[in-house]
């Protein structure tokens, strides 16, 4: 989920950004793929054994192999297979492990680093079993999602393949602040960037030519695994998907303890508009959108307050030991800069809310209802109606006039410009950066 710049601190790091920042446009061969290869996992359990100990094991092993029989070893499709069932032993894979740099490499093998990052060890598993979910989820809709689905299909498939293999259907009062779906599917085409999801109603139909952008979220204990991709069936548009997947990666990289979030806009914008993208024999320079960010993630919060530009600002806010990043890059076709427009579904409770005795009394109902579901994690319309909330909109209005529950309506660039979007999760361990949401896809 994208953070929108307010428009004062826009123009601040607007000005300070000199003009023509935009190195010169160069044509990137389509294959030119910088991604970094994934390390290769050791064997954990590669210690020798006795042959006595050997013999219990094949014991184990073999009222195991009966056992197995019930619980399904592979994710289904749609994925409906609890994750704790695929992983018994409990533990979730890793992401992907990068070492600080420069100055910071001495945490790589600090023994004070490293006790810190065992003490937080619970927490690290969590978020990478909510990254799993997400890596099987986008998994089976990037390869089911087709021409003539609507958004409303799509969305509610990824969100009832979360809720199921995460076990928080959210139904029940409090289940969803306990883990489940972290905030509204957004499915954002074309000229739309950011946090469209579809209401109730809503009959859009994907077609062939989209550019679509899926960005989900998944969550236990409100640690929000915060990460999207864009989908396309037509390969015209690769240069574009190419441009956000190399300034992600640049940003993903740079990325790290007392760096600067202005500096690394810069570099996520070199690397974005290095592209430009060719359709019906016109040439579009892409550009990043400069007052689109990524951001910090807090325990049920997607925006805890630090942004990540992604043009060049003078923002000297740094990164911290421990906190986790969304890194995000918006590359667009069209003016390069985003508006709000058309309905809103994204919503979440202010974490600094105002009390307030409301005159709505269907506010104060609906603020409970708001409360005991999500507390600060963003939802949507859709997930109002699912708990047979109804009549709502005069309520919900209300809250938003009040400053206690923010809007976050859909954020688009210019009508008949293309848009798309790369995210991925990083955690600032104290010893090592983990890339949480990285996958075989992305
Ligand atoms: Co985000």
């Amino acid at each position: 989920m994208a953070a929108k710049l307010s428009d004062g601190v826009e123009k601040l790091s607007v000005e300070k950004t000199p003009n023509g920042t935009t190195n010169g446009v160069h044509k990137v061969d389509a294959e030119d793929d910088h991604e970094d290869s994934d390390e290769d996992e050791e064997d954990e359990d590669a210690t020798v054994k006795p042959d006595g100990e050997a013999a219990k094991k094949k014991k184990k092993n073999k009222k195991k192999k009966k056992k197995k029989k019930s619980t399904p070893k592979a994710q289904t499709s749609p994925p409906r297979v609890l994750i704790s069932n695929l992983f018994p032993n409990g533990e979730y894979p890793e992401g992907e492990i990068n070492e600080y740099k420069n100055e910071n490499n001495f945490r790589t093998t600090s023994e004070e680093k490293r006790h810190l990052d065992r003490a937080k060890s619970d927490w690290l598993n969590d978020y990478r079993k909510a990254a799993e979910i997400h890596r099987q989820v986008r998994g089976w809709a990037r390869q089911n999602m087709k021409p003539g689905q609507t958004l409303t299909e799509i969305a509610e498939g990824i969100e009832d393949s979360v809720r199921a293999l995460s076990g928080h259907n959210g139904l029940e009062e409090g289940d969803n602040i306990k883990g489940g779906v972290g905030f509204p599917t957004g499915l954002n085409i074309n000229h739309i960037a950011a946090h469209y999801s579809p209401n109730a109603g809503n009959k859009t139909v994907l077609q062939q030519e989209d550019v679509l952008k899926v960005d989900f979220g998944v969550h236990f204990n409100g640690w929000i695994v915060d990460s999207a991709f864009t989908h396309t069936f037509d390969p015209i548009y690769d240069p574009l998907l190419h441009a956000v997947r190399d300034a992600t990666n640049a940003g993903v990289r740079e990325a790290g303890i007392d760096v600067r979030v202005g500096d690394l806009g810069a570099v996520i914008q070199e690397a974005m508009e290095s592209y430009e993208l060719e359709i019906g024999g016109k040439t579009h320079p892409i550009k990043s959108i400069r007052n689109l960010t990524g951001h910090d993630i807090v325990q049920h919060s997607i925006h805890g307050g630090k942004s990540v530009p992604i043009v060049k600002s003078n923002d000297n806010t740094k990164m911290e030991e421990g906190e986790v990043f969304a890194i995000e890059t918006f590359g667009s076709s069209g003016k390069g800069q985003v508006y709000d427009d058309l309905e809103c579904s994204h919503y979440a409770l202010r974490s600094d809310a105002p009390h307030k005795s409301l005159r709505v009394s269907s506010a104060n109902t609906l603020l409970g209802v708001i409360k005991r579901n999500w507390g600060t994690l963003p939802w949507c319309r859709r997930y109002l109606d699912r708990l047979g909330q109804d009549k709502y909109l005069l309520g919900l209005n209300s809250l938003v006039r009040e400053g206690i529950v923010e809007a976050y309506p859909p954020l688009v660039d210019q009508k008949g410009s293309y848009t798309a979007q790369l995210e991925h999760t990083i955690i600032l361990r104290p010893n090592c950066k983990e890339v949480v949401s990285r996958g075989d896809d992305y």
